[in-house]
């Protein structure tokens, strides 16, 4: 039996003239203001342009390269991007024109929300239907699996370790991920915020943390409310609480992308030095060995559970 894979993930511009198509894709058809525009375009000049297109394709071949590994001539990995090409549904179209007999779609972001992983479902099961086939189930989320929480531990021991001793002594850990807005998320019975705790507290149990949170980054450019604590308003609160140092882990991504190098190595960065507080981030995922076994893992997880069903 084959199998196709679609790994999907945020998708970004490739260079500056494709920001305003995909900002554009982002608000659902409506382009931004030239101010809203010109703000995006600033963070992207400021990072030397995003890499997360070139590391989610790095991330796709090291998977296909680990399955091959395992399972010679059984499985086709595709990439299915939420707002850049290729689309989900242009992944969707490459795995039923190659023909598989079933396919497994997993988002390349840990954390379950209907309207994060929710959605690219959403797309992937509805161009699959549209086509008639493959059949396909999905891996909804992987926030507790081992390779996950086993980089975790070693990257966020790493960045505190990185701190002065005497800033590490009381050192809070501030585990992130992307926010969304309250209406979405707050009594609805979305997993999203268990999630990122759950995700938080495995990782401090692992490492003995004393002083450990979670908060929210990123929130977007609209004026409803969106999800609290705002990490560098958390940041505030954590040096007020008498912290000696801080180590923030973006857990709910897993690449250097815009809104790791930008929001967090610029915008906490200068939050911290503002508070006179010792700052570290710890490493994300990217395409590393652990992301490919993490990924890899999961999906044979998925199709063993499968055939247990
Ligand atoms: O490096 C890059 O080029 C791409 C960085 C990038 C990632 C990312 C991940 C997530 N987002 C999530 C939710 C929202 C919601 C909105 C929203 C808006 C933006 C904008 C940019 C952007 N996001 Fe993003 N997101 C990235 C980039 N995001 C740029 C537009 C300007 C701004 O507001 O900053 C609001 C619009 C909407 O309603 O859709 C909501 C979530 C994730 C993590 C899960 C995932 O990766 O899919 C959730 C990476």
């Amino acid at each position: 039996m084959s199998t196709g894979i679609l790994l999907m993930a945020y998708g970004s511009p490739r260079t500056p003239d494709e920001i305003e198509a995909y900002y554009t894709h982002i608000r659902r058809g409506r382009p931004p203001t030239p101010e809203l525009l010109e703000e995006l375009r600033e963070r992207y000049e400021a990072i030397g342009g995003s890499k997360l297109d070139e590391i989610t394709r790095a991330q796709a071949a090291g998977v296909a390269a680990e399955l091959e590994r395992r399972h010679p001539g059984e499985f086709v990995v595709e990439i299915g991007n939420k707002h850049a090409p290729p689309f989900v549904e242009d992944g969707v179209r490459a795995l039923h024109d190659k023909g598989v007999d079933r396919a497994i779609g997993l988002v390349l972001a840990p954390h379950y929300s209907q309207y994060s992983v929710g959605q690219y479902v959403t797309r992937a099961q509805a161009a699959a239907e549209e086509l008639g086939g493959p059949p396909f189930s999905f891996v909804e989320s992987w926030h507790l699996d081992e390779g996950y929480l086993a980089f975790l531990e070693a990257t966020v021991g790493a960045a505190l370790s990185s701190l002065e001793p005497a800033a590490r002594e009381d050192a809070e850990v501030i585990f992130t991920a992307h926010s969304l807005p309250e209406r979405l998320v707050l009594n609805t019975g979305d997993p999203y915020p268990d999630q990122l705790r759950e995700t938080a507290e495995a990782v401090a149990a692992r490492l003995g943390l004393r002083r450990f949170s979670t908060a929210w980054q990123s929130a977007g450019r609209t004026p409803e409310p969106w999800i609290g604590p705002d990490v560098l308003d958390h940041m505030d609160a954590v040096a007020a609480a008498g912290a000696t140092g801080i180590v923030v882990c973006s857990c709910g991504f897993t690449v250097d992308h815009l809104e790791v190098l930008y929001d967090v190595d610029v915008e906490c960065v200068a939050r911290a030095r503002a508070l006179g507080i010792p700052f570290a981030r710890s490493a994300s995922l990217n395409a590393g060995p652990e992301l490919i076994a993490t990924v890899s893992d999961a999906l044979f997880a998925h199709i063993a559970a499968q055939q247990v069903a």
